[in-house]
């Protein structure tokens, strides 16, 4: 690993609508509870500030992919997620995210990880936290990353290259299965909910049956200490029926309360990731629920404006995202995919001194 009083080589770089740190894993302590203490003291954890770290104090800006060559044959590179928690000393290995892939197949060409194959490149990430492999396709125009373009995604100013993510077979990925109770609906504190895991777990639920319309702002939910009461006892039992046993300190499953649309697409959501609420969507939790809209009877399928031609329109609090889901003959979801955008922010080294 490099020597931590010469400072750690660190890309900066904003995938979809998060902020993360990239790093190599040879410049890491290999040890994780080692690697753990150090990405702590660099996000500035625990501070719900985090002044003396670089991380945005905000559970979207503190988050860290780690980066190696690949480790089985259909895949370019290794991509581990890890959430630094804001304000507990935690660091969780125990949720991919989707945004923050956004980033990697940039982040590995930059690193020498991955070949330029010509104006665009190809990248098969293994997701190391799920097991499951996605491809990005990235834009290399003479052998360099572009990230100049013409893709806008809501939740972003400006517009940036285009970034399609693809995914195949991600239910139960961290559950063992889609519906990890075997149910489309379980009742669980009272509440109507589907537990459900296509690319990561969630619990979507009415956001009637809490009490709220669902088109309320980030902030005002935020500020609604019963309603966050509320939903994390309903988190805290429907853990252990997803197969993910004490979730007290995980930071899943997340929270989709979901609502009829507002704006021209299939369905509205605003999630708790878990206990602050999404800016916009995570990208796995937009897949869920794209998935969930699919199931009749359920919360979300009872509310949702399903699309003609698989495309949906998942509405959040700064907009929409649109996430492709492709059905088998049986109509279950076989695969998904969805555009996101990136950039590099900074690239230089970061300085975990102890205090
Ligand atoms: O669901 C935030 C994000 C995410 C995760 C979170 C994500 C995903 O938007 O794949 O992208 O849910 O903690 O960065």
């Amino acid at each position: 690993m490099s020597d931590p009083g010469s400072g750690i080589p660190c890309l900066w770089m904003r995938g979809g609508t998060s902020k993360g740190a990239y790093f190599l894993a040879s410049d890491l302590p290999a040890d994780p509870a080692e690697r753990d203490r150090l990405l702590l003291r660099i996000m500035g954890s625990p501070d719900p500030r985090q002044i003396d770290g670089i991380g945005g104090a905000d559970p979207l800006t503190s988050k860290v992919a780690v980066l190696s060559p690949a480790t089985r044959p259909d895949a370019d590179v290794d991509y581990l997620f890890l959430q630094v928690f804001v304000d507990r000393p935690l660091v969780s290995d125990a949720q991919g995210c989707g945004n923050i892939l956004a980033g990697v197949g940039p982040a590995a060409i930059e690193r020498g990880l991955v070949a330029p194959t010509g104006d665009t490149t190809p990248v098969r990430i293994h997701m190391v936290n799920t097991g499951e492999v996605a491809v990005a396709t990235i834009a290399t125009p003479g052998g360099r990353v572009a990230y100049a373009g013409a893709a806008r995604i809501d939740g972003v100013p400006g517009s940036h290259a285009a970034v399609p993510l693809m995914f195949q077979n991600i239910a139960g990925s961290m559950t063992g299965a889609l519906l990890p109770t075997g149910n489309a609906v379980d009742v669980v504190d009272g509440v109507e909910a589907t537990l459900i895991d296509n690319g990561m777990p969630i619990v979507v639920m009415r956001a009637a049956d809490l009490g709220i319309a669902g088109t309320e702002t980030r902030e005002a939910l935020e500020a609604d200490t019963a309603l966050r009461a509320r939903v994390e006892a309903i988190r805290l039992k429907a853990g252990p029926l997803m197969n993910l046993g004490d979730v007290a300190e995980k930071s899943v499953p997340k929270m989709t309360l979901v609502s009829a649309p507002v704006a021209g697409g299939a369905i509205n959501t605003r999630s708790f990731i878990p206990h602050r609420c999404h800016a916009t969507i995570g990208v796995f939790a937009a897949v869920s629920v794209a998935t969930a809209c699919t199931l009749p009877g359920s919360p979300a399928g009872g509310l949702a404006v399903r699309p003609p031609d698989g495309r949906y329109l998942v509405e959040h609090p700064t907009g929409s995202l649109e996430v492709l889901v492709e059905e088998g003959t049986g109509g279950e979801v076989v695969g998904a995919g969805l555009l996101r955008t990136a950039r590099k922010l900074m690239d230089g080294r970061v300085f975990p001194v102890d205090g």
